[in-house]
Parts: structure tokens; sequence; C-alpha cells
């Protein structure tokens, strides 16, 4: 095993600061002046947070899209060493296609990311309370606003719910691998008494990956390891629908049984998922959530041995798509295998203010800022939308996607797998709109000093 050089690593990689800095903004910059910006570059890469910083009151990363790079002066020759979907960006036809970012999620539609509000850089901030984080976001927009070379296109606030709760009501952040050779794996163990450990290459570039293999490092004129200790970060804002959702819910329930009370519709919903609220996977606990009012963050289960017909967690359930673990062929160990090839890492924060009455449009926009890390866009991210989230037969279901942020289509269905017979839900409305997005490249703390010279 390699050992990771941490101090090359943006600590974002590592650590999603969820616990000691529940609060966050995402300043998304445009490129004005590339001389003015380059100087401003170097003026904040000092406090760019590492891999062995051990901050508790603030943490600032940074990541780049391909325009960023281009107007830096990388040459195609450069460029073409870097991934084939960051290199195109996230709203090519192709892209479009891949993502299902189509109809209303069309890029057109977007606030930022389309080609009238483009960003070039992601400046992430973490911190302990939204005091501290009032103050470094204002001395960093001041230095933004002098430094002639960058401006904000947006500023996108973000934050923990302290209960850990996505809008939708269910506890989130528990599904995640952890990464080799980072002492991750045994935190997670002792957490969730399970963890999933992959290859570092899987998430930091320069190691080897799921596939024994380290892959070739993006390079550039004079920086042939320009790529080393940075990843590809996937950036997605997904406004959710919270009344839309528990309506659909609620009225489903009853098309279902016409005595439908809050208990079945929580059911219902936990269905779609495949967990219950508290977090409690179905695969283990099909008819109620034993942590009705706490949370439950169990992870040591798999589909294969205990219900691969998908009576407890339906097939087509979003945490089954996204990891479908054994369940994918019938030869649980492949199936684990290939799915250690498709794994990302989210990173992502709720956006928005909670609302307690999940049944009233209240038109407040809340949502989820979806961020991922990956070493391989198209094997990872892309895989999971494409293949597993928006296929319409996926695991041999017929006609059906994520039954929360799948693509719709007029028909769009839901299956629940159930003895003697299955239940087929209907006319799925959208439950979630895609309101920007774009490929970012993290580069290690060694390539931001390249970054900055002149070329
Ligand atoms: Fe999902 N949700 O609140 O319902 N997600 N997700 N996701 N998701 C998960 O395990 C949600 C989205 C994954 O290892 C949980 O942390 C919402 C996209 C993966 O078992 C919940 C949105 C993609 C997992 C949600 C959203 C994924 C996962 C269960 C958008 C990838 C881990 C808690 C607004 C393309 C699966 C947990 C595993 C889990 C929700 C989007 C992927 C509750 C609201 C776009 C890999």
């Amino acid at each position: 095993m390699a050992s990771l050089n941490f101090s090359d690593i943006q600590g974002f990689v590592l650590s999603s600061y969820a616990t000691k800095m529940p609060c966050a903004n995402y300043l998304l910059l445009k490129v004005t002046d590339v001389k003015a910006c380059k100087a401003w570059l170097g003026s904040i890469i000092p406090q760019i947070t590492t891999g062995t910083d051990r901050k508790n009151d603030f943490s600032l990363n940074i990541a780049f899209c391909a325009t960023a790079f281009r107007s830096f002066g990388f040459t195609e020759a450069d460029m073409i060493s870097f991934s084939a979907a960051f290199q195109e960006g996230m709203i090519t036809e192709t892209r479009r296609q891949i993502m299902g970012d189509t109809g209303n999620n069309k890029p057109d539609n977007w606030t930022w990311g389309n080609d009238k509000r483009g960003v070039d850089i992601l400046l992430l901030l973490f911190a302990i309370d939204e005091t501290e984080l009032k103050k470094k976001l204002t001395a960093l927009e001041a230095g933004i606003l002098e430094s002639g070379g960058v401006e904000v296109v947006q500023s996108l606030p973000a934050g923990r719910q302290p209960d850990s709760k996505e809008h939708f009501g269910f506890l989130d952040g528990i599904g995640q691998p952890t990464i080799e050779g980072t002492g991750q794996k045994e935190r997670q163990l002792t957490r969730t008494g399970h963890a999933t450990e992959l290859k570092a290459g899987e998430f930091v570039l320069g190691y080897e990956n799921e596939m024994q293999k380290i892959d070739p490092l993006p390079a550039i004129a004079g920086a042939p390891e320009f790529g080393k200790n940075g990843t590809y970060l996937v950036f997605r804002q997904i406004e959710q629908h919270v009344h839309r959702f528990w309506n659909y819910v609620k009225e489903t329930a009853i098309t279902i049984n016409a005595q439908a009370g809050v208990a079945d519709q929580d059911k219902l919903a936990a269905k779609m998922v495949g967990r219950w609220k508290s977090g409690a996977p179905l695969a283990e606990y099909p008819d109620a959530d034993p942590a009705p009012t706490g949370t439950n963050e169990e992870n040591n289960f798999g589909f294969a041995a205990n219900d691969q017909s998908g009576a407890k967690c339906p097939i087509g359930a979003h945490i089954r798509r996204t990891n479908p673990r054994d369940s994918l062929f019938d030869d649980p160990k492949m199936s684990t295998l290939t799915v250690r090839r498709h794994r990302i890492i989210r990173r992502g924060r709720s956006y928005g203010h909670r609302t307690e009455d999940v049944y009233t449009d209240d038109r407040e926009e809340r949502g989820l800022h979806f961020i991922c890390i990956n070493s391989n866009i198209e094997r990872q991210f892309e895989f999971t939308q494409q293949t597993w989230v928006n296929n319409l037969n996926f695991a041999a279901l017929d006609h059906e996607t994520d039954p929360l942020v799948g693509q719709r289509d007029p028909n769009s269905m839901f299956s629940i797998q159930g003895c003697p017979a299955r239940t087929r839900i209907h006319n799925l409305p959208d439950f979630v709109t895609i309101k920007g997005g774009a490929y970012f490249f993290m580069p290690g703390m060694a390539a931001l000093l390249e970054l900055v010279k002149e070329r």
C-alpha cells in the first residue's frame, strides 16, 4: 500500500468537515483577468487547508473548471491528459444525455454553470459557526473585488442540519466508502460496524485503484505530475420539492390502502429511499423503523442473501440503485467487486430552510448541493447517474428510473416487490430539479503553485 502524501492533498478530499464545521458557503467565480487572477490565487494558496492541517474553526479549499485552466494558458496538449468529461464540461449534448439533463433540468434553465452564467473556479468555505463563516467570507469577497482578476458569479450558502437529515427528512451521509491508507476505515468501523475500504486511487490521483492500476496523471508542460494528489469534483445544485414528494407519497399511500395513515406514508417513502428516516436500512428492518426518534447508521448489509427479490428493499430504491452492493449479478462476489469500481464519496450539504409543514408549498427554494469526489468522472459519477440512476432497465426492471432523482417520462413508475404480488406506483412527478452544475478539478498543493506560474 502506497502511503499518501497528506500534506499535498487538499483537506476536502479526506474530510467533509461536517462534524466540526457545520456552516459552509460555496463561491463560484469567473476569471476576468488572468494575470490579476493568478496574483490573487498566489495570495490565497497559503490559506488552503491540506490533509495534515488540523483546523477546528475554518477550512478553505479550491477547485477549477477546464475553462480556468485554458484561460491560464494550458494548451490542448496539456488538456488532453485530463478526463474527457472534465475537458468538455457538464453541459455538452453528450453530457446532457448521460446525466438526463433534459426538460425542466436542461442547462438553459440553470442559474449557474450554463452558457449564460459560466463558472471557472470554486471556493469552498467551511466554518465552526455563522459568525466565523461571515467573517471569512467577507474577507475573501473583499480580496476578490480588490484583485481585479476574478468576480463572483454565485455565492451559495449551505449547511448541515443539526440532526444530519436532508430536506425530505432522511438521515444522510451514511453509505460512504473509506480511502485506504487514511485511517478512515477504523473510525467508520467504530461508528457503524462496517466499512467499505477502497484503494486510494479511486479518489486521489497517482495511487493504485480498484483495477490494481495507477491511471496516467494529468500532465502539463513543465509539470508532468500536475495531477498527483488531485481529484475530480462534481457539483450539482439539486432543488428538492419537499411538498410535492410528501403529497405524492400521501396520495399514493391512500390509493394503495384507503385506510393508510402516517406510518404507511413513511413506509412508502422509505421504500423509495431504501432506508427509514432514521437511516436504518430496509434490507435489515423491513417492517418498521427501529429508531423512529433516533438515528441508525447501520451499513453492514447486502441484498444478495437476505433480499435478492427486493421484498424488503425494492430493487429500484435510491440506495440500491446507487450502491447495489452484492446484488448486481447472480454472483454476489463478482457483484461486490464490480460495484467497488463505481463508488463516489459524497461531500454535499443541504441549502435553504427546513420546512416543518412538508405538505404545503411555501415557495422557498431548498435542496442539496450535491458534491462528490472521484478520480474518474466517467467510471464513477457518470456511470452511477447513467447506468444505475437513470437506467430504465436497471436490474431487469421495466421502464423505471430512480424514484427520487431519476429522469422522468410520462409513465414514470416504481415497483415495490412483494409477496404474493408487487405493487407498482405510477406517474411519479419530478421531486428534484437541477439548478446548476459543473465539473471541477481539485489539484494537490504542489499543482496549485504550478497554476500561478506564467505560461
Ligand atoms: Fe443520494 N435522499 O435524501 O433521499 N441519498 N440523494 N444521490 N445517494 C442517499 O446512505 C438523496 C443523489 C447516493 O451506499 C441516502 O447516506 C437526495 C445523486 C449514494 O447505500 C439518502 C438527493 C447520486 C448513496 C439520499 C440525492 C446519489 C446515497 C441514504 C438529491 C448519484 C449511498 C443515506 C437531492 C448520482 C448508497 C446514506 C449506499 C444515499 C438522498 C442525490 C448517490 C437519504 C435528496 C444525484 C451513492
